[in-house]
């Protein structure tokens, strides 16, 4: 049912696909912050060497041949990356400066090292900002970033443990350079319509984690391009956020929410209240009583709105509920679905999940509050109707929980195992009884991992998954908001936590657009797409003269001539088509003109819009003139 370009156009297509913005890696200028970068002395100095004497690591770190190079014997490698360390101190790093890194490497055999900066003491500040797949043979990286931090005494790390072996490196390079150039970004929709094109139909919003968002331009341009909101992976979890008692850090935050309002993007807060990435300081004070936490809670609650008024949407409470022992004190007893013992739980009580809503209302009066849980999505699972019960109860007790969050995590296995795909019409039973309470649904962390190795057939599996929700979503009157869990398989949090999976997202790991993306576009183009000027304007060419006009504008489309035989053109929907019965209009993308034509319009007109995006919206927009005329 949904429009395919020919196959000839595909060059077309593909040949507007981003490309990255790209530095050329350059000699040592005046401005390299680094001091001894080329080693062509006998000193490693500055630099200096650090193993972690806790993971039997040793590291000898010297000049050889005019490189700087760590060797590290069999058995003294320690285990992860930050047990050998090759750093620098006092890098003055600016607020809001961009930086080029450039750095020559190889290794006695192939791996992974690890590029850092950090401030020392407040945990999130310390970024991983590159890794770098390094070979045997030299070569050199560059990549650019904006820190957003000021501090005269900064660290430049490379994390280079685990592996055993010679890693050298050379010219390294470290200086403020202008912002490096957005790249223009277009869609990589076969129908010409982004991702975010519908809003009206369901919004798309995807996660971003600060440390891609500061260094990858072309990760950034691909977020503005195909979503209408996003959520801070990490920045707003309390032990980022409030990393020291009182003490609360927003500039990570402060630098999404600002480039999120720049490119009209929501931002959608997550989370005030949960029992993972709490910090230290809460989670080991173990006096802390009922009133001591609610104090706690209140002023997180209180102070992160302040900082951030207005929100749309806020994950108020996330992952309250989990199979405990049905007697508390008797942990071999039959499990149940019940309160998970957590900080906040066992310290304040159940309760707390009522008192975090209200205070969260009472600080966020317009924001639609969520609770926000994994495996809730499919009625007749256990936890999920326990979940539901638990929201029936709080809005029967007035408690101001407007939305529940479907995380949706799930899986195809490495033997193609389908125990984590989801039963549609179960999460379209479970959207339909939350309706009945007035409670919306929103798809809050969207992925669907990969059992290693990647095949033909589970990417279909994952499209197939990503298409079929979507609908589910968009069938729901209370589903508005889908919302997947970080852009692509580049910064994605699934290897590090399900070592055995990847390739989860909607983009690969060199950004480019995968199945399960098309496979989304294609569910949104039988809908009408936004009216509005969101791109280009649509043009005058669409005045169907004797029937219809053409007209509507999003994202540079033409209007719709969408009726059969009157071709009257809407701004209703970004494709330029004429009356089913006239055939194609125009339609042209992403630099606007082309009008969608009226019935006396046809064909013609249509085809002066320019570029191939237009014939394909003008496909796109045909097909859907087909549906609306034989509705
Ligand atoms: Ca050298």
């Amino acid at each position: 049912m949904n429009p395919r370009l020919p196959k000839s156009f595909l060059p077309y297509v593909l040949r507007l696909l981003p490309i990255a913005a790209c530095t050329v890696a350059t000699p040592a200028s005046a401005q390299n912050l680094i001091s001894n970068g080329t080693f062509e002395g006998e000193e490693i100095g500055p630099w200096w060497g650090h193993a972690d004497e806790g993971a039997e690591a040793v590291q000898t770190l010297e000049v050889v041949e005019g490189r700087m190079c760590s060797t590290v014997a069999e058995g003294e490698a320690g285990t992860d990356p930050w047990h050998v360390i090759i750093g620098l101190s006092e890098v003055p790093l600016v607020a809001n400066q961009h930086y080029r890194f450039s750095v020559s490497a190889s290794a006695t055999t192939a791996r992974e090292i690890r590029v850092k900066t950090g401030l020392g003491d407040a945990p999130y500040t310390d970024y991983i900002l590159q890794r770098l797949n390094v070979t045997t043979e030299p070569q050199t990286f560059t990549f650019t970033y904006l820190n957003i931090r000021e501090d005269a005494e900064a660290q430049l790390q490379f994390q280079v443990g685990g592996h055993v072996g010679q890693l050298c490196l050379d010219d390294i390079v470290f200086e403020p350079v202008d912002p490096p150039e957005v790249p223009a970004y277009v869609t990589p929709s076969m129908t010409g319509h982004p991702l975010k094109a519908y809003t009206s139909v369901v919004k798309m919003g995807t996660a971003v984690d600060t440390p891609i968002f500061l260094t990858n331009p072309q990760h950034n341009a691909i977020v503005a391009g195909e979503f209408s909101m996003i959520t801070p992976a990490n920045s707003m979890k309390m032990a980022n956020i409030q990393p020291a008692k009182g003490v609360y850090d927003f500039t990570d935050t402060q630098a999404l929410k600002a480039w999120a309002d720049e490119h009209n993007i929501e931002f959608h807060g997550h989370p005030f209240i949960w029992h993972t990435q709490a910090p230290n300081w809460l989670v080991d004070d173990t006096e802390l009583d009922r009133e001591a936490m609610l104090e706690i809670m209140y002023d997180h609650i209180d102070k992160v709105s302040a900082a951030f008024p207005g929100l749309p949407y806020w994950d108020v409470v996330n992952e309250a509920i989990d199979q405990v022992p049905s007697d508390p004190a008797d942990p071999s007893s039959p499990k149940v679905w019940g309160y998970r013992p957590t900080i906040w739980h066992d310290r304040i009580g159940p309760d707390f999940i009522d008192l975090a809503f209200q205070r969260a209302r009472m600080a966020n009066p317009t924001s639609k509050l969520l609770y926000n849980d994994y495996n809730i999505e499919q009625k007749g699972n256990a936890k999920a109707d326990r979940v539901y019960e638990l929201i029936a109860d709080m809005k029967t007790r007035g408690i101001p929980v407007d939305a529940v969050g479907f995380q949706s995590h799930y899986y195809v296995t490495a033997e193609g195992g389908t125990s984590g795909v989801p039963n549609m019409q179960a999460i379209k039973d479970n959207m339909a009884r939350y309706a009945e309470l007035g409670v919306e649904v929103h798809i809050t962390e969207c992925d669907f991992r990969i059992g290693k190795p990647l095949d033909d057939a589970k990417a279909q599996m994952q499209a197939k998954f990503y298409a079929e929700l979507l609908q589910v979503c968009i069938d729901a009157p209370n589903c508005s908001h889908f919302t997947v869990w970080g852009l692509s398989d580049l910064d994605s949090w699934v290897p590090s936590t399900f070592p055995e999976y990847d390739f989860a997202h909607l983009f690969d790991s060199e950004l480019k657009p995968k199945s399960a993306y098309h496979a989304m576009t294609q569910v949104f183009s039988a809908y009408p797409a936004d009216s509005g000027p969101v791109g280009g304007t649509g043009g005058a060419d669409g005045a169907g003269a004797a029937s219809g006009a053409g007209g509507g504008d999003v994202v540079g489309a033409g209007g719709l001539g969408a009726g059969a035989e009157t071709g009257a053109g809407g701004g209703d929907v970004g494709a330029g088509v004429g009356g089913a019965d006239a055939g194609v209009g125009g339609g042209a993308a992403p630099s606007g003109g082309g009008g969608g034509g009226g019935c006396s319009v046809g064909p013609k007109t249509g085809f002066r819009a320019v570029g191939p995006f237009a014939l394909g919206l003008a496909f796109a927009g045909l097909v859907w003139a087909r549906r609306r005329a034989r509705a």
